[in-house]
């Protein structure tokens, strides 16, 4: 059912290279994703609308969804989910609360200061996915941080849902709702992206989009990165397991299952170095799939080459092997898990001993699950509050202060080749170099 790697002995200098891991070819949608952009940044609401009907199979009359339906949506959310969402949402709170950044000012000569000011992108464009998964929780996982930022303009575009009357799965309206989102599109795909970028008659461009999608979505976002800022191409979700001989086989192979139900090329990685682990959770892994509702999904996506069971002699070999797979979400299932944890370098969220499963992160930690994929959790994070600002630096620089450093401009305004940078700060000094250089 999954297979296994042995890296007793000596790992090899290749580690990236020699680690399952699925490939998604965003590179070969782009074609088909372009024409798409265009029309809608040529045709506007029209063309979203064409394209909703020709890819959803849905005629919809406005993309935007009445505020009538988010009011309805939310009576009808059973009570219990009512309720999760909402510890979901306060937890997730707290977390994204303490994010927020104050404004530093440096002073860096008497009279010279810079100061890192930190300001929210003025709207966003928050893409959610429909069809086979319906996740009010990434609804939780994008608003949240963009409105603790101070995001001042927010809205959310989920594919038309034929079933439900052209509009996004109910759970998601309700989730907007909850949120206090009351701008709300029913438009999926490549087509969603394009819509934020440019804007329409019907939804005001936007100045960045976030969310995970499918392909189309992600080729989207790389197409129109520039012309609109994006968080990341979110690729299929991995879950990989650093164990050691102290791992619960029942208990690793449920965390395996879970996030493999995500998708056929889901990925599910256990690196232990106990072989008695390794042929235990092997064991347990058929039991537990059979039982479970999406047991062919996932049956696939743990026999895929992006999943397998990897042996390691040593933990700082796991650990070693980890940090090059930089996983989407890293358990760690070991004697002193937190101090393993502490030395791990590259994960978009790592997930400590056997009280913390990557659902609970999926859900209810108060941690985002928008994470780094494809191992790009060696040079990005997850979403964040910080995700949604820019530092912009404030130079304020009094006449002294730029008399001290007029000298060392014009010199390196001349090493450069560009005289008339040096020439700027002369200009303030009747065209001349101040003598009182500080250093
Ligand atoms: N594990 C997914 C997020 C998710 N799980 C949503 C359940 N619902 C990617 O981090
Ligand atoms: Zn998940």
């Amino acid at each position: 059912m999954i297979s296994r790697i042995d890296l007793r002995g000596s790992l090899p200098a290749n580690l990236r290279d020699v680690l399952p891991r699925a490939e998604l070819d965003v590179e070969a949608a782009l074609e088909k994703v372009r024409p798409i952009c265009d029309d809608v940044r040529h045709r506007g609401a029209a063309a979203v609308r064409e394209l909703t009907a020709r890819f959803d199979g849905v005629e919809i009359a406005t993309a935007r969804v009445p505020a009538e339906a988010l009011e309805k949506a939310l009576r009808e959310l059973g009570p219990e989910v009512r309720a999760a969402l909402e510890e979901s949402i306060r937890r997730a709170r707290l977390v994204h609360r303490d994010q927020r950044r104050a404004d530093v000012t440096t002073q860096v000569v008497p009279g010279g200061t810079v100061t890192e000011r930190w300001v929210p992108v003025d709207r966003v464009g928050l893409y959610v996915p429909g069809g086979r998964a319906v996740y009010p929780s990434s609804v939780v996982m994008n608003v949240v941080p963009a409105q603790e930022a101070g995001v001042g303009s927010l809205a959310v575009t989920s594919p038309a849902q034929k079933e439900h009357g052209g509009l996004p799965h109910p759970t998601i309206l309700a989730a907007c709702a909850l949120l206090g989102v009351d701008e709300v599109y029913s438009v999926g795909g490549a087509q969603a992206v394009a819509m934020f970028a440019y804007g329409t008659e019907e939804c005001p461009p936007a100045t960045m989009v976030t969310g995970p999608g499918n392909i189309w979505v992600a080729a989207a976002k790389r197409l129109l990165k520039g012309r609109v800022g994006i968080d990341s191409e979110a690729g299929p979700t991995e879950i990989a397991i650093l164990a050691d001989e102290t791992a619960d086989p029942v208990h690793v192979a449920a965390d395996l299952i879970s996030q493999a139900e995500h998708d056929v090329i889901a990925a599910a990685v256990l690196v232990t170095t106990s072989a008695e682990l390794a042929d235990a959770v092997e064991k347990e892994l058929p039991g537990q799939v059979s039982a479970t509702r999406h047991s062919e999904r996932i049956a696939e996506a743990l026999g895929g080459r992006q999943s397998g069971i990897v042996l390691v002699d040593s933990l700082d070999d796991g650990v070693k092997v980890v940090d090059a797979y930089a996983a989407e979400h890293l358990e760690i299932h070991t004697a002193d898990a937190a101090e393993v944890a502490g030395r791990i370098r590259n994960a978009g969220a790592i997930f400590v001993g056997p009280y913390a499963p990557v659902s609970l992160g999926d859900y209810l930690a108060g941690s985002n699950h928008v994470l780094p994929t494809g191992g790009c959790a060696c040079h990005s994070s997850g979403l964040s509050v910080q995700s949604f600002l820019r530092g912009i630096h404030v130079v304020d620089y009094s006449r002294d202060a730029l008399a001290g450093a007029a000298a060392h401009v014009s010199v390196l305004a001349d090493a450069e080749d560009l005289p008339a940078h040096g020439a700027a700060v002369r200009a303030r000094f009747d065209w001349q170099v101040p003598s009182n250089v500080s250093s």
